[in-house]
């Protein structure tokens, strides 16, 4: 059985959702921001992040993009992801690494800002910058998205879920909507999915 260290509000969401996809048996522990961490915790996460998947056979795995990667390989049926060898396979990959090497360290950046300047003044360019990377690959997935229901392939990825936790988290989601049409009309469909909103329903996203 898995076990999955999540919060609301935090990139468990993905997980969570890529387990409910998967339709496999998993506890979940909800862990508290603590400070100073538990070593326990530190054991499993040492950066003290969720998500965090416990393997049925006991290895722990942080990395969101990574955990959904190999919940997809594990859980073929569950249609994660485009099949190994598939046309939209090679872009399912590099927009999973995308989101997860420049967007979601951008959102880090502006909501853990004091982690990226010594000086005490510079927290404010920090979040700037941030929200002008953010703006940038969101803009980049816009445009990937035009003209396509989804972002990689013909049906729900694991990718499409990414993506709108990500922009979720975007500090003006006001703006973001009417800024990326085609991100919003993919939100505007997973905000009526059922899975979507029971998950909404703890973490509040949105
Ligand atoms: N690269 C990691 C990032 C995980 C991450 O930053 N998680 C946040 C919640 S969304 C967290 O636990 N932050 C607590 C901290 O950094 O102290 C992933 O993709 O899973």
């Amino acid at each position: 059985m898995y076990r999955l260290y999540t919060r609301p509000g935090s990139g468990g969401f993905v997980v969570e959702a890529a387990l409910a996809l998967t339709g496999a048996p998993f506890d979940q522990i909800d862990v508290p921001k603590k400070d100073p961490p538990d070593q326990a915790f530190l054991d499993i996460s040492p950066l003290n992040q969720v998500p965090v998947l416990i393997l049925p056979d006991g290895q722990s795995m942080t990395e969101s993009a990574a955990i959904c990667i190999l919940l997809a390989e594990r859980h073929p049926e569950a249609g994660l992801a485009p099949a190994a060898g598939s046309p939209a396979r090679a872009d399912f990959l590099r927009w999973m690494a995308f989101m997860s090497s420049v967007l979601y360290p951008a959102v880090l950046r502006f909501f853990y800002a004091h982690r990226y300047t010594a000086d005490a003044e510079g927290v404010k360019a920090v979040k700037e910058a941030a929200i002008t990377e953010m703006d940038r690959g969101f803009a980049i997935l816009d445009k990937a998205l035009a003209g396509r229901d989804w972002l990689v392939g013909d049906t729900l990825s694991i990718a499409d879920i990414y993506l709108v936790m990500l922009v979720a988290w975007h500090p003006d989601v006001g703006r973001a909507r009417t800024a990326w049409p085609n991100v919003e009309r993919l939100w505007g469909k997973l905000r009526e999915d059922a899975l979507m909103r029971k998950l909404n329903a703890s973490h509040e996203m949105w």
